[in-house]
């Protein structure tokens, strides 16, 4: 399998490379520490193009599909995981609407996500289903006389949720039918009705906000249905195997910028009167997070490949995501150890890189979700 980019893609790869080590590294410390979304720099994203990955020129896009996703959340997680992860899970809302959007939805949408610099979510996740999603419950009821969906219900765990504009929310249009009453609305900011709750206080990836979501009496036209009713949950399914490879590329971006880092500090470290790089118990770590990061990052661009090419990419989807991911946190944690003490300490970005790195995980489905969906395929 030949994984070599065309001159676009390296085009593309040089200015996602600049774009990061420019604004969005030098920033990625500061958002941490103040738990701040880098407003900023997604009105940048949007200006250079990043935000209309995967949707047609014609509604704002810039076209692409999963390989240019790939490349460019993996620049911006070498330098701020909490940039990439904001990129990758904003472009699932507009991927959706152009994927599955009437005409209407599209012209009415696309723009401002795509080129305007408005944020999307994604919302599925509820308290009582996260692994279990299909366990969801808020509610979605026709009022035949007004022909307005009324949402009632919660949704926890949003990325970029208390920010987006327009949110791709799931609910229950005949809840009789459990997952498969589940239907796909789209719902805008400042709709009466929702408002968002509680903003969460996480480990890392502290400038992703991540937001409560309420429903009360939410009144959304019925012409926000994306898709038809009763197929939400496939809709969703299908976004998050696409987002799944988003979370592969976060988890190859930060595991790169590990290396770099530890690359360079085992050069210039000094102990034992020579650089660190030469002991052979440094050498097998370098090698170590090389290999299986140059392995992770193969399985993610194969995944893109596959979406890309439009081919069945479920279980490679997952395969991706769970290795890139386990990869993720085993690479920054060596690169901590390399680093010792001064790895430990604020002042550098690997603590933050450690911490950021964990949550790759646990979104986007769990570790333990993607060997049910790898089992699932491969058991038959
Ligand atoms: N693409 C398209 N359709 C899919 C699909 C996919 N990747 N995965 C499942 N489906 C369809 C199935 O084909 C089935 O369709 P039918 O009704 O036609 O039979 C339907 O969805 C139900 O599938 P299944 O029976 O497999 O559902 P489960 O309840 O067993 O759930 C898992 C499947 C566990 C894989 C799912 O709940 C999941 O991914 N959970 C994790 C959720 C997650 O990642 N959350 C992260 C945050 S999102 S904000």
């Amino acid at each position: 399998m030949d994984f070599s980019l065309t001159n676009e893609q390296k085009l593309l790869q040089k200015m996602a490379r600049e774009f990061a080590e420019n604004e969005l590294g030098p920033v990625a410390a500061e958002i941490d520490e103040n738990h701040v979304f880098p407003v900023d720099n997604f009105a940048k994203m949007a200006k250079l193009g990043f935000t209309g990955i995967g949707v047609s020129p014609e509604y704002g896009g810039v076209g692409g599909g999963a390989t240019e996703k790939v490349i460019a959340v993996t620049e911006f997680a070498k330098q701020c995981m909490a940039s990439a992860a904001i990129l990758s899970i904003h472009l699932i809302a507009p991927q959706a609407i152009a994927k599955h959007g009437t005409e209407e939805q599209k012209k009415k949408f696309l723009p401002r996500l795509t080129s305007g610099g408005r944020l999307g979510a994604f919302a599925l996740t509820e308290p009582n289903a996260g692994s279990d999603a299909g366990a969801a419950q808020t509610t979605a009821i026709l009022d035949p006389e007004t022909n307005e969906y009324v949402i009632n219900g919660s949704k926890c765990f949003i990325s970029g949720g208390s920010r987006a504009d327009v949110v791709v929310l799931f609910a229950l249009t005949d809840p009789s039918k459990g997952l498969r009453g589940m239907s796909a609305i789209i719902v805008e900011r400042g709709t009466p009705g929702f408002t968002v709750g509680k903003v969460e206080n996480k480990m890392g990836l502290a400038g992703s906000e991540t937001a409560e979501l309420i429903f009360e009496d939410c009144r959304v036209p019925r012409e926000n249905l994306l898709g038809k009713e009763g197929k939400g949950f496939k809709i969703a399914m299908q976004a998050l195997d696409g987002a799944r490879i988003g979370v592969g590329a976060q988890s190859v971006g930060v595991a790169e910028g590990a290396l770099e880092l530890s690359v360079k500090y085992v050069h210039e470290r000094v102990q034992f009167g020579k650089p660190i790089a030469s002991l052979q118990g440094i050498q097998w770590y370098i090698a170590d997070m090389a290999t299986k990061t140059e392995a992770a990052k193969t399985l993610v661009y194969y995944a893109a490949y596959l979406e890309d090419s439009g081919k069945p990419f479920t279980k490679e989807a997952a395969m991706c995501k769970l290795n890139a991911s386990e990869n993720a946190r085993f690479v920054t944690n060596l690169a901590m150890q390399i680093h010792g003490g001064y790895g430990y300490m604020k002042d550098y970005p690997l603590e933050r890189m450690y911490r950021d790195a964990k949550i790759t995980e646990i979104y986007e489905g769990t570790s333990e979700i993607h060997k049910v969906v790898i089992s699932r395929a491969v058991l038959g």
